[in-house]
């Protein structure tokens, strides 16, 4: 599987995943596997990778120019997520280091749980269930945890990819929602159509859903998209869900507006500094918080690495990647 057949190349598997589905790696590589389910520091990162041909990873390790610098062997870096924020690619491409990552695989798994966080944020599931087991529940009562409706409402999805398109599928078919929705580039008029949603400008969209959901990757232009200004453009007890990343959402000006009753409700699966969630937002009502597990159904997350064990091989073997990351600037 490689030029010379003398030579097994070198890869390293970041953390543990699903041993069986590394295997044909293991069999055609000469394996480092860190299998103790730590995320690498950037040192142990950089002292495994130094005579590595291929890299296994996931969004928890980052890639970056010092740390290719110190890798000049390496040739392909397999992210097992759909984003790629934690990996500089333009500096991958300048030193000829492929990157791959797992899209499509990810999607209907991710835009279930978009669902079950836009409906668990209005129907304010988790807060109700805290209320429950702290033996707060004394009497039944017409307004207890009494919110919005998802089903008939105006949903504004900003990233509207295979995920955001999953989700407007969703909630379009299974409860009669409106989509409106963002994107950087406008869908094609076929699938426009096909998604029977709207297109809108940031702003409109903001002001006109009764719901906002972003499904959108991140990048240094997307970082804190949602502050205090477009959040002060969304209806009055419109609720707010993040399942692209944590970046792209100003987090003191989110639990404001939680605090101040104009927002009804937020969901986040993803929030900046994880795993450690600004005390901001712990502090917050109204919100449904949870540990970026979207895609965390058993078969997404081994389809997702086996993906990338497919790109590793392929790369490896002298062969094209079956799924690049797009060119810098594409
Ligand atoms: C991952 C994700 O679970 O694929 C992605 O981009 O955000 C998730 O599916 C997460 O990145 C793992 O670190």
């Amino acid at each position: 599987m490689t030029h010379d057949p003398s030579r097994r190349p070198r890869v390293l598997v970041a953390r543990k995943l699903f041993d069986d589905v590394l295997q044909p790696l293991r069999e055609a590589c000469e394996l480092q596997y860190n299998e103790s389910d730590d995320s690498a520091t950037p040192q142990q990162l950089r002292a495994w990778l130094r005579d590595k041909q291929g890299a296994l990873i996931t969004g928890s390790e980052r890639i970056d120019g010092a740390l290719l610098d110190a890798c000049p062997e390496l040739r392909v870096v397999a992210t097992m997520t759909v984003g790629y924020d934690h990996v500089d690619v333009p500096a991958c491409a300048a030193r000829g280091v492929v990157v791959t990552h797992a899209p499509d695989v990810l999607d209907e798994t991710t835009a279930d749980f978009g669902m079950a966080l836009l409906l668990g944020a209005v129907r304010q599931i988790g807060a109700a269930e805290r209320y429950l087991r702290e033996g707060l529940w004394k009497r039944w009562s017409a307004e207890l945890f009494a919110g919005a409706d998802l089903h008939g409402s105006t949903l504004g999805i900003v990233g509207m990819g295979r995920i955001g398109r999953a989700v407007a599928r969703r909630a379009a078919l299974g409860l009669g929602v409106r989509i409106l929705y963002h994107n950087r580039r406008r869908l094609d008029p076929a699938l426009e159509r096909e998604s029977g949603a709207e297109y809108r400008g940031l702003d409109e969209l903001l002001r006109q859903s009764d719901h906002v959901l972003l499904a959108l990757p991140y990048s240094a232009e997307a970082r804190h998209l949602i502050g205090a200004a477009e959040l002060a453009h969304m209806r009055p007890g419109s609720t707010l869900v993040n399942i692209g990343r944590g970046g792209l959402v100003d987090e003191p000006a989110l639990a404001a507006a939680l605090h101040s009753g104009h927002l009804g409700a937020a969901g986040l699966d993803v929030f900046e500094g994880e795993p450690t969630p600004n005390p901001v937002l712990l502090d917050a009502p109204r919100l449904l918080i949870t540990p970026h597990i979207a895609s965390a159904s058993l078969p997404t997350r081994r389809a997702m690495v086996r993906l990338a064990v497919d790109n590793l091989l392929a790369v490896l073997g002298g062969g094209a990647a079956l799924t690049p990351v797009p060119a810098p600037g594409a």
